[in-house]
């Protein structure tokens, strides 16, 4: 069946990053809320490989994570015949509107976004036109398909907002234009810390790959990086102020489990820390198990995965132009 907009669900629109391996960051945060809200929603997901180069990529390596990051999806459970799933640079629509919105959009706006701030420090030799500009894209993204929901995770909620108010400024202008979004955050793991140090966000273009546990990491991979996660001096499993480490690992372990952290206080009673990360990390393991095997199976047919990319790019190609030309039509672009 082709995943329809014009029913009355609502519309959901969501995207990552290849900027590398997708990480447990990624998948409690985004990536397995999509594929739940499948069916209750008509979702559109996609590899946003423009913001990808708001940081220096190496071509080759931008090519192979971008079609990689589209099979993780599908290995995750996305299903092209229900979702709406394509690569951002298939769809010109999402550059053309980023044009058009970049007029609506204030540079003091764009100068407030902690994303920028963060990532022009880190990147303090490229802070380019793009990264400030990376916000307006964003909303472009969201708005083309007049979403009304926007699975993310806490990190993305004030670029979810200067979307608001880039909509609200527009259909000020022009009449009712855009849907005003709203975020959806996971009832657990919208702020997954980095392993190595918890006062920072979990990334997946961490330098040091033992802050992340990716998808596609090995079994003992994924178990010694939990074994190695920084925590504090104490010894009790316990959810406390001051215990940013252990509260990240109960946070991932009730993420997977579905235990509460009194249930989980009440499972590690008597017992250290080491054994403790070892649980959280076999558990971790033991769930991207499927998920790694079925990546393999389709990575075995890359021209497969290339021709649902093309068709998803299609799908998407159909609504977002629909917006675009209304969009040109209000300005005034002959
Ligand atoms: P990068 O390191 O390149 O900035 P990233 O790991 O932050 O990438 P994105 O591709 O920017 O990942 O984000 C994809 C989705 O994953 C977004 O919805 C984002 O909110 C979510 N996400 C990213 N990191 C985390 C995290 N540590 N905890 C929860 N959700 C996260
Ligand atoms: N900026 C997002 C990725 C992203 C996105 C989107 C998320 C690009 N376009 C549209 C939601 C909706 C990030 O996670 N850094």
């Amino acid at each position: 069946m082709e995943p329809s907009v014009t029913e009355k669900k609502k519309i959901v629109l969501s995207g990552i990053q290849p900027s590398g391996l997708i990480t447990i960051g990624n998948y409690l945060g985004a990536v397995k809320t999509w594929s739940e809200i499948q069916e209750k929603y008509n979702c559109v997901f996609m590899i946003a490989n423009l913001h990808a180069t708001t940081v220096r990529q190496d071509p080759a390596v931008l090519r192979k994570n971008t079609l990689e990051a589209f099979a993780v999806l599908l290995a995750c459970g996305i299903d092209p015949e229900r979702s709406i799933v394509f690569i951002q640079s298939h769809v010109p629509a999402h550059a053309e509107l980023t044009w058009a919105l970049s007029c609506y959009t204030q540079f003091g706006e764009l100068s407030r976004m902690t994303q920028f701030k963060d990532k022009s420090a880190r990147y303090a030799d490229n802070i380019n036109a793009g990264l400030f500009n990376y916000p307006v894209l964003m909303a472009s993204d969201i708005l083309l398909y007049q979403a009304g929901l926007v699975p993310v995770g806490e990190d993305q909620k004030q670029h979810v907002e200067l979307t608001r108010d880039i909509a609200g400024r527009f259909n000020g202008l022009y009449g009712n234009v855009f849907t005003m979004p709203e975020c959806l955050f996971p009832k657990a793991g919208k702020r997954i810390m980095s392993l190595q140090d918890p006062a920072k966000k979990m990334s997946k273009s961490d330098p040091n790959p033992k802050g992340y546990a990716a998808l596609l990491d090995d079994r003992d991979v994924i178990i010694k990086k939990f074994k190695s996660a920084v925590t504090d001096s104490e010894t009790a499993v316990r959810f406390a102020e001051g215990k940013a480490g252990i509260n990240n690992l109960m946070g991932i372990y009730s993420a997977f489990t579905g235990k509460s952290y009194e249930e989980i206080e009440a499972e590690f009673a008597g017992h250290g820390y080491g054994d403790f990360k070892l649980a959280v990390g076999e558990t971790v393991a033991d769930a991207f198990a499927p998920i790694k095997a079925e990546y393999a199976r389709l990575m075995d047919d890359k021209e497969y995965l290339k021709k649902l990319a093309a068709e998803g790019a299609e799908k998407a190609n159909r609504i977002a132009r629909r917006t675009l030309d209304k969009v040109y039509r209000k300005i005034g672009y002959l």
